[in-house]
Order: structure tokens, then sequence, then C-alpha cells
């Protein structure tokens, strides 16, 4: 309404201002505010979840005026936009970050302490969205702070799971899972839009008929409704106004339900649609990497895709007549195939409900979209069942066959002497079961596809795309990953956060390049001692988690040695167990030459699904409860498990960290982003060659990283040539000996058979190296622990890991997106301009 702009009211006026200030005096008196007008309590009756409600509605009153001058802006400026696609999204807790990037810490530090609360008392009562299973969601949240931070005008759109990733319990030593509630007591940093809602369809069938113009159309008859709701969360730019949008979906049930269910008199049967059409957001898948192919799944996918592209076509046509032009006001992102489904449903917005012709659909279909693979394992390229696919989507199944029968013909002409290739690269996937490959739809109906580390970008051109790459060399990008500075060190780290700003100034948060000022200082004395001290305390902190999570207890002064990550068997998990079993076994015979005391820390959730998994889980449960009881050995060894690791937790480990383990097997992991948190919080890495640890070893120095391991072509060599794990036990005394202990009920009181699964795994496909690897490892973990017996060095070490790792902070990564795929610019927003006055 060009009507109602002109008599628009003018907020955050200076009566806004006061209202919403940002001094203790003002928080202080907001906060009471909040307390009793929206959580509708008085003091004396305030639990701590009030208090943290109070504390966050009054935060994120002050994040209005910037979100509302951020969506004006943007708007008024026509402004090209980033829609970033993703199911998920690990965002962890709010509270901190908000206050943060609002820069008001201190001031609600100080307003917190006058009315006598403890403002970390408050922090810690927030429940984490945990929308997201690990590095894939995590990046999601990254990129977005990133957005926002750059000033890029962009909206992140997903699925409001009402649980998320599930809550892990450890019981007797083994993973339980509990429901995850992060919604159960309020989410105050949401806003939900009823009005903004979006039909969404499935099942049914498809029909030919004629237009007005006498066009061969067709008509999708879907079987069921089913509507998105929009929830909307802001996300603060830090050192800047922009604030972003974080759009996500919860499904209710349509009209369908109502109409024909309701008034038929089925009323139960009725009431199980509706239930049903509700439950698709209901739970976050919880599996890592191997996908599950189940029919909600897909649901969910088309469900979240759906509501947001009809979204952006709802703003474009703000600006628009038609949807021409669509590809140049937005550029999605699709992170990883779980939106791929888009492509279709761009096409068909265009053709049918748009009215567009074919080839124009494409064009801007194909103009609009951006691919970025996440992972090579072959069990987590996400393929769907021709027949799932077309009960739940059969319009969406048609429209893919016609891309690729166009895409088979070009195909077919360019290579006509090569058929295999052809099939190679059809977007089915022929066979007993016939099935959609998303990864190629994403890649025909996307301008770029990208891998998110250098090694695993060159991997992407040379295995799972390689085809592809070869058709549309130009295509491929790489964007290593990168990690947002103000949650990993600033809000994880504030001692180091004081450090870095003393010496740089307090600029480094958004140029993180400027961590390069701690660099002449890596071998001042006096400056080592306030490294060491800062190290000291974060150790501190997670020992007093630890034993209160766990009731061990662990020593500071030992070398903390930790991997944090989703359980895996590529991730190898289980290599580091061997190590630790190694070490154990040494001290118990007498032959120890590493004096260094260690504390191993572990933390992981394992897919609800995956026995192995889950049985490495129970196997570091049961090698700490042998080692950390033996009077002989727990001086120098301890082991821990710390459940349940989420991103609050994460924030308390990292800066706790020695050493960083990264040992995945070379060309598994496509990059990691914990190592870059890690080094960033001065870990040094024990790593392969793998992921983003390569480009990591390049940016802080080979002789400031723990190398070992085969590399990518060593392992392609080793497992052609006929891998026999059976040989490495054969012919290695120590790891046989190490292997049979596993093996001989030690470990599990007396039952020799309760590891069986991993160690015969282990000597008959042993499919990740660890027995090749195994070696190499323990070798570089010895000269881990030398080096740490020399603190000066150490620190040294330390302090050029943190110097050093600027580049890996996603202000970089969202950069190269911008410049080298989005083609989009920062636009950003003040809250002074024109804006101060009443009306
Ligand atoms: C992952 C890769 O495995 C990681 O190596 C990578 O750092 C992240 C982000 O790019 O993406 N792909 C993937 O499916 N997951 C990743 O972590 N899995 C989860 O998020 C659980």
């Amino acid at each position: 309404g060009t009507a109602r702009k002109e008599r628009a009211p003018m907020h955050g006026s200076s009566d806004e201002r006061t209202r919403t200030g940002m001094s203790p005096e003002s928080l202080k008196r907001a906060f009471v505010d909040s307390m009793f007008y929206v959580q509708a309590r008085y003091w004396e009756v305030a639990t701590p979840h009030d208090l943290y409600m109070a504390a966050a509605y009054t935060v994120r009153d002050r994040m209005l005026e910037r979100w509302i001058r951020t969506a004006e802006t943007y708007r008024k400026a026509d402004a090209r936009t980033v829609c970033y696609l993703s199911a998920e999204y690990l965002l962890g807790p709010q509270l901190g970050n908000n206050l943060i990037n609002l820069g008001i810490v201190d001031s609600a530090r100080q307003g917190a302490r006058d009315l006598g609360i403890d403002l970390q008392e408050i922090l810690d009562q927030e429940p984490e969205p945990g929308l997201g299973n690990g590095g894939l969601g995590r990046l999601a949240a990254c990129y977005l702070d990133s957005l926002a931070t750059l000033s890029i005008p962009a909206i992140g759109y997903g699925i409001r799971y009402e649980h998320g990733i599930f809550d892990q319990k450890i019981v007797d030593g083994w993973q339980v899972e509990d429901c995850d509630l992060w919604l159960t007591n309020g989410n105050p940093w949401e806003i939900p839009r009823p009005l903004l809602r979006y039909p969404v369809r499935f099942g049914g069938h498809t029909e030919p008929y004629t237009d007005e113009h006498g066009r061969f159309r067709v008509r999708w008859v879907p079987e069921l409704d089913l509507y998105g709701m929009a929830y909307d969360t802001p996300v603060l730019g830090f050192g800047n106004d922009n604030t972003n949008l974080l759009r996500l979906w919860h499904a209710t049930a349509g009209r369908s339900f109502d109409l024909q269910a309701f008034h038929k008199g089925d009323y139960y049967g009725a009431v199980n649609a509706k239930v049903g059409a509700e439950n698709i957001t209901k739970v976050l898948y919880p599996n890592d990497e191997p996908e599950v192919g189940k029919e909600l799944r897909l649901k969910q996918q088309y469900f979240f895709v759906s509501c947001s592209l009809q979204d952006m076509v709802r703003v474009h046509l703000q600006h628009a007549p038609n949807l021409e032009g669509f590809h140049e006001r937005f550029a999605a992102q699709l992170n990883d195939t779980h939106p791929s489904i888009a492509v279709a449903e761009l096409m068909r917005l265009c053709l049918d409900e748009h009215g567009m012709d074919w080839e124009r659909a494409w064009e801007i279909t194909r103009r609009t979209f951006a691919y970025t693979n996440h992972t090579l394992l072959p069990e987590a390229l996400e393929t769907w069942p021709v027949e799932l696919f077309g009960r739940l989507l059969p319009r969406h199944l048609e429209i893919i066959y016609e891309i690729n029968a166009r895409f088979l013909d070009e195909l077919r002409m360019r290579y006509p002497f090569d058929p295999e290739r052809v099939a190679r690269m059809s977007l089915i996937e022929e066979g007993p079961v016939r099935r959609v490959r998303m990864a190629h739809l994403a890649t025909v109906g996307s301008f770029a596809v990208n891998g998110v580390a250098a090694i695993h970008s060159e991997l992407v051109k040379s295995t799972v795309l390689r085809d592809f790459h070869e058709l549309w060399p130009e295509k491929f990008h790489n964007i290593t990953n990168g990690v947002t500075p103000r949650r990993f060190i600033q809000l994880s780290n504030p001692d180091l956060c004081g450090i870095i700003t003393d010496l740089a100034g307090p600029g480094w948060a958004r140029d993180a390049e400027n961590l390069r000022t701690l660099e002449p200082h890596a071998d001042d004395a006096a400056f080592q001692q306030r490294w060491q001290a800062m190290k000291r305390a974060a150790k501190e902190r997670l020992a007093a988690r630890i034993r209160e999570a766990t009731g061990a207890v662990v020593d500071p002064q030992s070398l903390f040695d930790i991997q944090v990550k989703r359980i895996h068997e590529y991730k190898r998990q289980h290599l580091n167990l061997l190590h630790i079993v190694a070490l154990y076994h040494r001290i118990k015979q007498g032959t120890d030459s590493d004096p260094t005391p260690r504390t191993f820390v572990f933390g992981g959730k394992a897919a609800p699904g995956y026995f192995m998994a889950k049985l490495i889980i129970k196997l570091i449960h049961s090698v700490a409860e042998v080692i950390n009881r033996d009077p002989e050995v727990n001086q120098r060894l301890r082991v821990v498990f710390v459940p349940n690791f989420n991103v609050k937790n994460a924030e308390c480990i990292y800066p706790a960290a020695d050493l960083s383990e990264q040992i995945s097997t070379a060309g598994k992991e496509a990059s990691g982003t914990g190592n870059m948190k890690f080094s960033m919080n001065g870990a040094l890495t024990i790593g392969t060659l793998d992921g983003a640890n390569v480009e990591i070893r390049d940016a802080v120095g080979h002789e400031n990283f723990f190398l070992f391991g085969l590399t990518v072509a060593e392992v392609e060599r080793t497992l052609a040539e006929g891998y026999r794990p059976w040989e490495y036990y054969r012919s290695h005394d120590e790891l046989r000996e190490v292997i049979d202990l596993l093996r001989s009920g030690l470990f599990s009181h007396g039952d020799p058979d309760l590891f069986r699964p991993l160690t015969d795994s282990l000597l008959q496909h042993d499919p990740y190296l660890l027995l090749a690897d195994y070696p190499a490892y323990v070798e570089a973990q010895a000269r881990a622990g030398d080096a740490f017996r020399d603190p000066a060095g150490w620190t040294r070490m330390s302090i050029l890991n943190a110097a050093r790792t600027g580049f890996f902070s996603s202000d970089r990564a969202i950069r190269e997106y911008c410049r080298n795929i989005w083609q989009v610019e920062p636009m950003p927003v003040s809250l002074a301009a024109g804006n101060g006055s009443v009306p």
C-alpha cells in the first residue's frame, strides 16, 4: 500500500528510544516491567525461568527497532536478497549472543547486579533451540550471524521443529534418547505470524487441460492440503544495525480436513488426519549423514520449501507484475540436497500457477538456485524411490521427468557415443527400485555448486559430480566453511576476548584477520603467562562442569585431549580409544615412556538407529570406568564422556582444549567446523589431511599441527590393493594387544562378546582404515605428549593457532559466497537516517 506508506507513523521515535534504552537503568526498568506486564509475575514469586523470560523480552524489545528498520530499508531499496534454505539451524542459546550483538553485555550485567541477580544464572536458564544435528545445522546458524553482520539482505528459511535434536542421557554407559522440549516453556525470541500462512498440498493426481488461450496445461488435484505458518526470529548483526529474518514454518491442518472429513460426520477420522498434518513439523530427524528414506522426511522437505518459495513469490510480486526477474531479486542457497525439491517447486509455481512457458521457467529456476554439497559418503547421498515421490508429489515427479528428458536429450547430443555416461548423469537411478537422485536435481537446477573445503571441493569434482564437472566446469566452486568468532570466541571465551581486545582493539570480532596482532607476542613471557592463565581458567570451568554432569574429577593441569562431534565410524572415536587403551596397557606393563598426564574428553550424540555408534559410546564409558578407578593409572589418565553435547556445552568445551582430535579417515569429512572452533581458541590439532584440517594446517604452520595418517590417495590405493586389516593386527604387537584387551572382557565385566561387533568389524573389514592409521596416530600422539611438557613451546604454538585462524571466520566464507556465487551487495541499515522524528 502506497497510501499507507505516506501516513506511516515513525516508530523508533525519541519516545521509542527512551523506552528501549540500553543503559543499565533503562534495562532494569524494562526488565521489571516485563516481569509484570509480560510474565505477569511479582518479584517474590518469580522463578529463575521467569527471570530469563523477562530478560529475554527486555532484550527482544531492543532488537525490534533494528529489525523493523532493516525490513523497511531492504524493501525500499528493492534489495537483492539471499534466501538460505536449510532444513536445520542449530542456533544455540540466543540471549547471550543477542546481548553481545546489541553491545549491552556490561549494561545488562550491571542492571542485573543492581537487582541482586547474577546474569550468568539467567543465561543458564535458556533451553537451546537444537534444530539441527551437527555441523551442517550449526554452519547455517553461523552463516545467519555473518550475513547480518556483513549487512547482507538475507532470509533464513527452515522448519520450526517442535522437538529438536534429542536430549542424550547416559544410562549404564549407554546412550538413551530423551525428547527435546525446547518449546514447552515458551520461546520468547519468535514472533508468530498467524496470518502469514501458505497452503501446501500432497498426493492426488494431475490432469491435463486447455487454458483460455488454448494452451496445454497441467492441473494438480491434490488429496490433502495443510498450511505452513510463519514464526519469525530476528537475527542481529554485530557492530552494525542490520537485523535479518529467520523464518521457520510450522504445519497446521488445512481446510480440507475441516470441510471434507468433519462434515462427512467422520469426526475421529478427521481428527486423525489433522494430527497427521500437524506431525510434519513435530520432530527433527536425528540422523547425521546416512539417510533413511522416510516418507515424513520428504514431506518435511517439500513442506518448508513450498512455504518458503511461496513467500518469496509473494514478496517479489509486491514489486513486480510477474515472475520475470525473480532470479534477480533472489539468490536461493540449497543447504545440501534437503531443500532440492525447490527446483521442481519453483518450476511448478512458474508453469502451473503463473502460466509461464517451460523455457522461461527453466531459465529463471536455474538462475535462482545454488547448491552446497556437504558430504561424499555414498550412504548419505539423498535419493527417493520414484514410487514414494509420485505418490506424495505427482506433479513434481512429472516435472522432474520433463527436466530429465530435456537434459538427457542434451547429453545424448553432446556425448553421442557414451550412453553409460548419460545413464550415470540421469536424474533417475534405474534399478530394481527406481529412485530420484536429489544431488543431480540440485546440480542441474542450479547456477553454482560448491564444496565446503578445498580438498572436499576437489573430491566433489572428481567423484560424486565428476560427469557434471566435465560438462559444466565453470559451475563448480569451493567455499571453505567458517564459524562465527562472536559466539565461538567472544561469547564462549571472555578471557581470550579480553586478551585479543587489549592487543587488537575491539574491531577484531568484525575482522578476524586482526587476530594476527597476537602473533608477535607468541614468545613474550608475560604474554604467555596471561595466555596460560586464560587456558587454565577455561579448563577449570570445564572441570567443574564435568564434575557436575558426571561426578568425575579431572585435573586442569593435565593435557585436555578432546574429541567432540557426532559419533560416527568415519570420525574414528574408536581410533582415539585404541590409543587410550595402549597408554593404559603401557602403564600396566611398566613400559610407558610418555609421562604427560592426560584427560581425554569425549562428547557427541549417536543416531538412535546407529548400532555401532552407540556401541562406541558404551566402549568410551567402559574404558573410562576401568581407567578412572585404577589407582595405578588414574594419576596419569582420565577419560570422561560429557553427556548431551550441544551448542551450550560446546561453548564451555572448545576454550578448554589443549589438543583437538580431528582424526577422520582422509576423504570422509567434508570440512569439519569444530576443528576451526578449537584452533581459534588456542588448541593444537592432531589430525589427518582431511576436510578443512588441510587448510588449518597450512594457515597455522605445519610445525604447529600434529599431522598423521594416510592421504586421500593412499587411502584409495590401500583399498584398491585389497586392504587386509588382519595383517596390521598380526604384525603390530601393541595394536594386537590393545584389540585383544578389548576382546578379553576387561572392559565389559568379563563379557568378551560385548564389543565384538566393533573388534570384528575392525579385523574383518575396517572400512575406515583404523588399523592402517594406528601406528602413525600413536606416534603423533607421542609427539603431542612430548610437546606438552614444554609449556613455553606449547603456549607459543597455541597462540599461533589462535592468531592465524582468522581465515576460518564465517564472515570470510560469507564474503566469498556474496562475491563468487550470490552477486549480492551489502545494504547497511541506519537507525538514525530520517527515522528519528515523531510524525
Ligand atoms: C557435514 C559434514 O560432514 C561436515 O564435514 C561439514 O563441516 C558440515 C558443514 O559443511 O556438513 N555434512 C553433514 O551431513 N553433516 C555435517 O556435519 N552432518 C551433520 O550435520 C550431522
